[in-house]
This record gives structure tokens, sequence and C-alpha cells, in this order.
């Protein structure tokens, strides 16, 4: 390697230099004929705090809605969450002073005669957390891996389950199982990085679905507003149409070296967006706190043998997930929620950490007790108060050991040993 291009690594400064460099010569000499080649799913629901208040109140579809705080007679100050696209149309949206939003769209419940009016609800965020549990749950049933990046979106990588010629069907399920099990709407993006497969997403929403394949990524990008990347807020998109670069197109065909001078390292990254690449891994966040699973029945129920059955697939479920994960746990509990939605929580902890199928199921089955008789319309499983043990993460999907112990390398000098070598397999 040339002094040159060394220099040139060390300017990125840190570990991603090597990974570009690589993802360069991939895409310059190789584009689709690459087997490596990801295929990168983001998901991000519509106006969704206001896809949630519809889910509930069936009547809002169509209508405009806000969601917000600060519109109650009396109340000055607050501001807009979100808006449905009915009462964007008029003006309203995310962040916007509420005072704003009443002008451009007064409130139905004061001006009931009002045809333009539109509906205004107050923030729940316990019920929005709750649709966003079973919306990620899908998502994690539907991934490789999967990386929750906000309440209301994801970035799911589905290399190993499909491939580019079906990745349009397979968009289309996600966005299907969401509405039908969940009942909010989805825009859906497929590409082979992240950062497209973000711009996808948004490109045609709501309710949108768009697939941009690897030898289409640059046609894609180019023609579209340079604000649309990731990264590009409005002070920098200023910054670069004084400098005559309009849309990503512009920036893709800027010498990286102007875009490093405007704008750091950082703006080597956004030159590499701009151009198609993107070469993060789709990788989970942190470790969970918790692990649950729910599930819903077709319409609310009082039969609690059916009820109870439930329950206890649902803990044997979660049970399976936490001793995969290599979680153990303190805090065993149900949820039951009862017409219209009221959410009921019960949970006992434990004096320590366990990985205990039989226990999940004891417990769990003794929190329903109380809920005997009542109409149930939800039901769901969590274990809590999580700990991890120390094994590597990353092998525990194909440990498949029955305690609660990780996986022991052997010491090095078993490796030399030609029965230590054999047994190496153990765990494998
Ligand atoms: P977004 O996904 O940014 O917006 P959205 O889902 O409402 O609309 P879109 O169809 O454009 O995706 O945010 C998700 C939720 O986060 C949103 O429903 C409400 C909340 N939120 C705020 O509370 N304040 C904000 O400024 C924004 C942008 C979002
Ligand atoms: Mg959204
Ligand atoms: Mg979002």
């Amino acid at each position: 390697m040339s002094a040159h291009a060394a220099s040139g690594h060390t300017a990125v400064g840190h570990a991603k230099a090597g990974r570009f460099a690589v993802t360069l010569d991939e895409y310059t000499h190789n584009v689709s004929a690459d087997p490596e080649e990801r295929i990168v799913v983001h998901v991000d629901m519509d106006c969704f705090y206001a896809s949630c208040e519809r889910r509930r109140e069936p009547e809002l579809r169509g209508e405009p809605v806000v969601v917000g705080m600060g519109y109650e007679e009396g109340e000055t100050i607050g501001a807009v969450a979100t808006a449905s696209y009915e009462a964007r149309a008029d003006g309203v949206e995310s962040a916007q002073a509420i005072s704003t939003a009443l002008d451009r769209l007064p409130r139905k419940a004061t001006n009931p005669d009002d045809p333009n009016a539109g509906y205004y609800r107050p923030v729940d965020m316990e019920f929005y957390q709750d649709v966003s549990a079973d919306v990620k749950e899908i998502l994690h049933d539907l991934g490789d891996t999967v990386r929750e990046v906000s309440i209301d979106e994801a970035y799911l990588d589905i290399t190993e389950r499909t491939e580019w010629s079906v990745a349009e069907g397979f968009a289309r399920h996600v966005k299907q199982r969401i509405a039908r099990e969940v009942g909010v709407p989805a825009s859906v993006g497929v590409a082979p990085n992240m950062s497209t497969a973000k711009i996808a997403s948004d490109h045609d929403k709501p309710d949108g679905l768009t697939v941009v394949p690897p030898d289409e990524v640059r046609d894609f990008l180019a023609p579209l507003d340079v604000e649309r990347l990731h990264g590009v807020g409005p002070v920098r998109a200023r910054d670069l149409r004084g400098e005559g670069v309009e849309t990503i197109g512009d920036l893709a065909e800027t010498p990286v070296h102007e875009v490093v001078s405007w704008f750091g390292d950082r703006g080597r990254e956004l030159h590499e967006r701009a151009n198609g690449r993107d070469a993060r891994p789709v990788e989970p966040r942190g470790k969970p706190k918790s692990l649950s699973r729910e599930s819903a029945f077709s319409e609310a129920t009082d039969d609690y043998d059916e009820i109870r059955e439930r329950v206890e697939a649902l803990a044997a479920a979660v049970a399976d997930r936490a001793s995969r994960k290599g979680a153990l746990y303190r805090t065993i509990g149900i949820k039951v929620v009862t017409p219209p939605y009221d959410v009921n929580t019960r949970a006992n902890s434990l004096p320590g950490p366990v990985d205990e199928p039989d226990l999940v199921h004891e417990v769990t089955d003794e929190l329903l007790r109380e809920f005997e008789g009542d109409d149930v319309r939800k039901v769901g499983v969590r274990v809590s108060n999580l700990s991890f043990s120390e094994a590597d993460q990353s092998k525990l999907g194909t440990w498949a050991g029955e305690s609660s112990d990780p996986p022991r390398v052997r010491p090095r000098e078993t490796e030399t040993d030609p029965e230590g070598q054999a047994n190496l397999g153990d765990f494998e």
C-alpha cells in the first residue's frame, strides 16, 4: 500500500476506514454479483401516535387527528407530537406549537359545527409503547437481526430469509402482518444497506412500499433532495445549496475531498451514503431489559380455560427465548388487557435470578387467577430484571445448553491434546 493511501485511511481516524475501503472495492468491481449482498428493510409506522389513537377509536379513521398537549381550554403551552396525514394537509406538523395547530385546524370538540375541524387527543405513552411492543414482536419474528431505532422504527436484516426477486412480496408481508395483527399502518423500504432503506421507507409515505435493488440504488437516490439524506438537516442543506448541491446525486458527484473540507469526517460518511454505500451491519441494540410475548384474542373472551392455555403457551415461549439469549430473570409478570383497553399488569419477584421455564409457568398461572371470569381481549407474559451470563452473545444462538451455565471454551492447552480437541465440538 502506498504511503498516500495509508495516510488517506488514517484521516478517517477509526475502525470504519477499513470497512469502507473494502465496500468501495466491492461496489466498484462487483456490484450485484456479490454473494454477500445484504437485504435490509426499514420499517417506520405512519403518523404513529395518531394511528394508535385510531386503533382504539376507529371513528377517527379518515379524519384529521392531532396528538399533542396543551389544547384544552385555559391551556396555552404545548406542542404537537404528531398529526394524521389529513391534518398535515391543513399545515399541522410534529413539534409545532399547539396554538399554531389550533389556528390551522380548529378543534372539533369546541367547534362542533365546523366541517373542517379536527380531533385532538392527549399523548398516552403507555398505550403507544404497548402497540410498539406488538409491532416489534412481529419484526423480530421476521428479521434475522433487528435494530430498534425508536418507538415506531426499526431495521431488519432479511438476507437469509429471502432474495431480491421476491423482496417486494416479503415487504408486503411485513406490512400486512403489522396491519392485521396490530391494526396500524407502516411504510416499508428495502435496500442493500441501512441508509438507503431508510430513505426508501420514507419515499412513498403513508402506507408506502419501496424496493431498491442493488443495481438501482444510485438512480433511485440521484434525483432526491439532498435533505432526504440522514445526517443532512436544514443547516447542512442550506450550506450544500450554497455550494450548488441540491440533490443527493449532486452530492454523490462532488469530489469527496470537497465534502470533507465542508463537514470534516462526517462529510466522508455523507458522501458515501449519497453514493449508496453504507457498510453498517444491522446490529441489535444493547441487551434487552425485559423479554415479553403477547397475544390477542380475535374477540374478547371470558373462557378461562382458553385464556389459561394462551398464557401457558406464552410463558413457554418467553422462557425459551430467555434461555436462548442466555438471560436469567428475577421478575415474572403477566399483562391482561380487558375491554375497552384497560392494561392490567401483575408481577412477582424471586429471591434471585433464574432460568426456570416451570417457574414461569407456575407464577403466571397463579397471577392470572385474579382475572378468572373477566372478559379478556389480550394477554402477555414478561420476564424482567434480567442478568446475562458472560458468554459471547454471538455464540448463544447455536448453544443448546440446558443449564444456566455459559458454555466454556476449554483452556488453550487442551487444544493440542487430541482427545480434548475431539471434545471441543460439544458446544458447537
Ligand atoms: P415519526 O416516525 O417521526 O413520525 P410519525 O410516525 O408521526 O409520522 P410519519 O408517518 O412521518 O412517520 O415519529 C414517531 C412518533 O414519535 C410520532 O408519532 C410522535 C412522536 N414524535 C414526537 O413526539 N415529537 C416529534 O417531534 C416527532 C418527530 C415525533
Ligand atoms: Mg413514523
Ligand atoms: Mg419514526
